[in-house]
């Protein structure tokens, strides 16, 4: 009879996070060089882009290490199609009156598909077999496929990462809430561009016994993966 493996803890708060690696998948929510790259859109609103760069470095060891396994990665952007089409009225008039969505911007169109901004950033670049998800909205069921490609795969559990921790991070973890999915966020591998919003953001999820679901550190993650890690391949002697 085959042996079902007993799944992964991560110590989070408010308590340990159970998992099975193949039922979940790791989510990198809009890491796009709109949002985190000096000259981009964010950074023309006055944003501090380091405030989100700082998720870049714990961000690849995460991917770095799902990859290994052979999880599901799922890469998210925000964005608009040319003509605006799929973007409300209301989410258009928002923001500044100088730079709208659609406007030309430093890195082509403001999130725009296909515009340079819009693409997500190189080191965090997904590579081929990875899904992404184009999203018109804050979270990342709204209006896309997201929900039926984890249905496919038989995911259960949301590692959830990225930008902006308490805009399309926790709209997508409160849509996932919803929807019967388990959400961990990984606390430096989100990032906001204020500082009181990353740790309400964050103090939100777990409050009340883990309302949204659980957060932990990206080492506390990673020290869940490693019986399930691949053995580093020796070097080869000639
Ligand atoms: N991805 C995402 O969070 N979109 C935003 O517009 N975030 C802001 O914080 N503005």
């Amino acid at each position: 009879m085959a042996t079902v493996p007993p799944p992964l803890q991560v110590d989070a708060a408010p308590y340990p996070f159970s998992f099975d690696p193949f039922a979940t998948a790791l989510v990198l929510i809009d890491m796009q060089r709109d949002f985190l790259e000096p000259g981009g859109f964010g950074e023309s609103l006055g944003n501090d882009v380091n405030e989100l760069r700082r998720t870049i470095a714990p961000l690849r060891a995460v991917l770095g290490a799902c990859r290994a396994i052979g999880m599901t990665v799922v890469h998210t952007r925000e964005g608009h199609l040319p003509d605006l089409s799929d973007c409300p009225p209301s989410k258009l008039l928002r923001g500044s009156p100088s730079l709208r969505i659609g406007d030309p911007g430093p890195k082509g169109r403001i999130l725009v598909r296909g515009e340079e901004g819009h693409d997500i950033i190189e080191e965090l670049y997904p590579v081929a077999g990875e899904p992404v998800i184009d999203k018109p909205g804050k979270g990342a069921f709204y209006a896309t496929e997201f929900g039926e490609l984890l249905a496919s795969r038989g995911i259960r559990s949301l590692v959830v990462t990225g930008v902006t921790t308490e805009v399309c991070v926790h709209t997508t973890v409160r849509e996932a809430n919803d929807r019967g999915y388990e959400c961990l966020v990984l606390s430096d591998c989100v990032g906001s561009y204020f500082p009181q919003f990353q740790r309400a953001g964050l103090e939100m999820v777990a409050a009340q016994g883990g309302i949204f679901g659980w957060i932990a550190e990206s080492a506390a993650f990673l020290a869940a993966l490693a019986p399930v890690m691949p053995a580093p391949v020796a070097p080869q002697l000639s």
